[in-house]
């Protein structure tokens, strides 16, 4: 087999990107997480097109899901996500608005973790649609540790939460 042994440890990572060629970004930033021997991608999700959440006035995302295995903690995974970001050119921008790529955390294990610097799960994702389609592709009987009710009950629950439309299929 070969591969990356004894990575334990199991997280789901959000994907966005609506600057450029969106698509070849969330592919980009899959392929660089890929790359870490901390890392190894067990799953992907299709890929969506999303209308922009919290902030109205921009493009359409393009958002898609990873399931990792990994050695990391989170802070570190944080630090590598955030690594990754600045490698493909992110710079600090309005909250919520236009990006070239976002790589976001939104469960690792069964953890939850408030962190000044990291919440998990992530706070707003049981309210966005595009986070809870992207992560019901590959996760779709994970219980979210806090709510305790699965991701695909989430989806199915979910009110509003943004359009999304999808565009890649990974099935
Ligand atoms: N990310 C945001 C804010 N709004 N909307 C969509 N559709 N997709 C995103 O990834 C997104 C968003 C902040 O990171
Ligand atoms: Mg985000
Ligand atoms: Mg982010």
């Amino acid at each position: 087999m070969g591969g990356k042994g004894g990575l334990e440890k199991i997280a789901c990572i959000g994907i966005g990107s609506n600057i450029g060629d969106k698509i070849g970004n969330c592919k980009k930033a899959i392929e660089l997480l890929g790359k870490n021997t901390s890392i190894a991608i067990k799953k992907t999700s299709s890929f969506y097109e999303t209308e922009p959440v919290g902030y109205k006035d921009q493009d359409w995302f393009v958002n898609c899901a990873v399931e990792i295995e990994t050695d990391l903690k989170p802070l570190s995974l944080l630090s590598l996500c955030q690594a990754i970001e600045s490698e493909m050119g992110r710079t600090r921008e309005i909250k919520y608005g236009p990006r070239i790529i976002d790589l976001d955390i939104l469960l690792y294990n069964n953890d939850i973790i408030n962190d000044k610097d990291l919440r998990i799960p992530h706070p707003e994702m049981h309210k966005r649609r595009f986070v809870l389609q992207t992560l019901s592709d590959i996760a779709p009987d994970t219980i979210h540790p806090a709510l305790k009710i699965t991701i695909a009950r989430l989806l199915r629950d979910v009110n509003n939460g943004g359009a999304v439309k999808k565009i890649v299929s990974h099935a």
